[in-house]
């Protein structure tokens, strides 16, 4: 058992379980970035090989009588029974954060039996949940693509939350001639990504406009989500990326304007002023529903190859399409090595505090930074 460490009020404890071979492989590459202290990885799977060899500090091996420590050899049905078999622990470990991230592949045994189990017990147990799934390359097979697809229709029931990354996506910026193993650990550092990306988003928010509440009733809603990135180079309009994040493919079939919240990950270097980070929350927030919760973390990567870097993740979306819907394009985002290897956690309250003293221009009232900018626009309607 682990001890999550002691933690404020403010700062929710989250738990990042990955499950199975792929999520196991993915929260290993999490394990080498900086992450901030309240979040746990959590490795699980039935394959006591796999775990031997994972670098988390909380490592469960599931369904013992059922796999014999041996896998689920591609049977979700199996992965689910070890996973039922299991379920006292995997229940403990849920309870102790206060929300929970599951990543996995859909296709083997393992995570896609294990995880549609899991994310049933953590909406039971009220936590929100996001899941971040992967489903195989077109090359495994017709087969697996079958099960996987299962699998995340099955997920849909559980689990509000839940972005599919298909592997072939995430490998379409891959030279051709790249290894499996290299496309695998090519797509993990976009999964590292998403995951750093939302988990410092959550973390770093939570200083200054969110609290865990908010957050929930972000991800809580029916219906999908969907994600779009962007890069802002030098000289370029913040409005031209802002849209580009929008105007990403796999938002296509997407009626933003439906979508009831989002998450807003802004990775910028130090020079980022406090007018830009309010317009990206102003220009979000007139795309979506009109009461749409809009929350946004900013995160200082000083080495950043571009001026800024959007992730907007947008959830509620009611449109009855399949999959395709929730699909990320990789063709927008750049796996970059050791891009996170000097980033500065900071708190955002004083950032911006900083930003603001230094801005002559700027008309905010520092005080109506502790306000999501949802409740402000409210407020503000509501008084004029
Ligand atoms: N992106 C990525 N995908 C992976 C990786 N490993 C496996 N996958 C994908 O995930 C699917 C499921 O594979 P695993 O995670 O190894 O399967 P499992 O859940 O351990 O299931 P069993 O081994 O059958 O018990 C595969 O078909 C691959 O498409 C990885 O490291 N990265
Ligand atoms: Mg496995």
């Amino acid at each position: 058992m682990f001890d999550l460490l002691a933690q404020t009020k403010q700062t929710p404890r989250i738990a990042v379980f990955g499950i199975g071979g792929c999520g196991c492989n993915t929260i290993n590459q999490l394990s080498q970035s900086p992450l901030n202290d309240n979040v746990q990885l959590i490795a699980v799977n039935t394959d006591a090989q796999s775990l031997e060899t994972s670098q988390c500090e909380t490592r469960l091996q599931i369904g013992l009588e059922t796999t014999k420590g041996l896998g689920a050899g591609a049977k979700p049905q199996k992965g689910h029974e070890a996973a039922q078999e299991s379920e006292a622990q995997l229940r403990e470990l849920i309870e102790l954060a206060d929300i929970i991230f599951f990543t996995g592949g859909m296709g083997g045994g393992t995570g896609t039996g294990a995880i549609p189990f899991m994310a049933s017990i953590a909406t039971e147990l009220n936590k929100p949940l996001v899941v971040v799934v992967t489903t195989p390359f077109s090359f495994e097979g017709h087969q697996r693509n079958l099960l996987a697809n299962k699998g995340v229709d099955e997920l849909m029931q559980h689990a509000n939350a839940v972005i599919v990354l298909p592997n072939d996506k995430l490998a379409k910026t891959l030279d051709k001639k790249v290894s499996l193993v290299n496309a695998f650990f090519e797509s993990n550092r976009i999964l590292q990504d998403v995951l750093l990306g939302l988990t410092t988003t959550i973390s770093q928010s939570g200083l200054i406009n969110i609290d865990l509440n908010d957050f929930i009733a972000v991800v809580d809603h029916q219906g999908q989500a969907a994600m779009g990135v962007a890069k802002q180079m030098p000289g370029e309009d913040l409005q031209l990326t802002i849209n580009n994040a929008l105007k990403n493919p796999l938002l296509e079939d997407v009626d933003l304007t439906h979508a009831k919240g989002a998450i807003v990950s802004v990775m910028a270097s130090e020079n980022i002023e406090l007018s830009q980070y309010n317009f990206i929350g102003e220009t979000l927030h007139q795309q979506l529903d009109e009461s749409a919760l809009v929350i946004i973390g900013l995160t200082i990567v000083p080495e950043l190859d571009c001026e800024l870097e959007l992730m907007v993740i947008a959830t509620g979306i009611q449109t009855p399409t399949e999959h395709s819907a929730v699909i990320v394009d990789a063709s927008t985002i750049t796996p970059q090595k050791e891009r996170f290897t000097s980033v500065e956690l900071l708190n955002i309250h004083e950032f911006l505090k900083e930003k603001s003293d230094s801005s002559n221009d700027d008309k905010h009232d520092l005080a109506e930074l502790d306000t999501p900018t949802y409740t402000r626009n409210l407020n503000q309607s509501s008084a004029g």
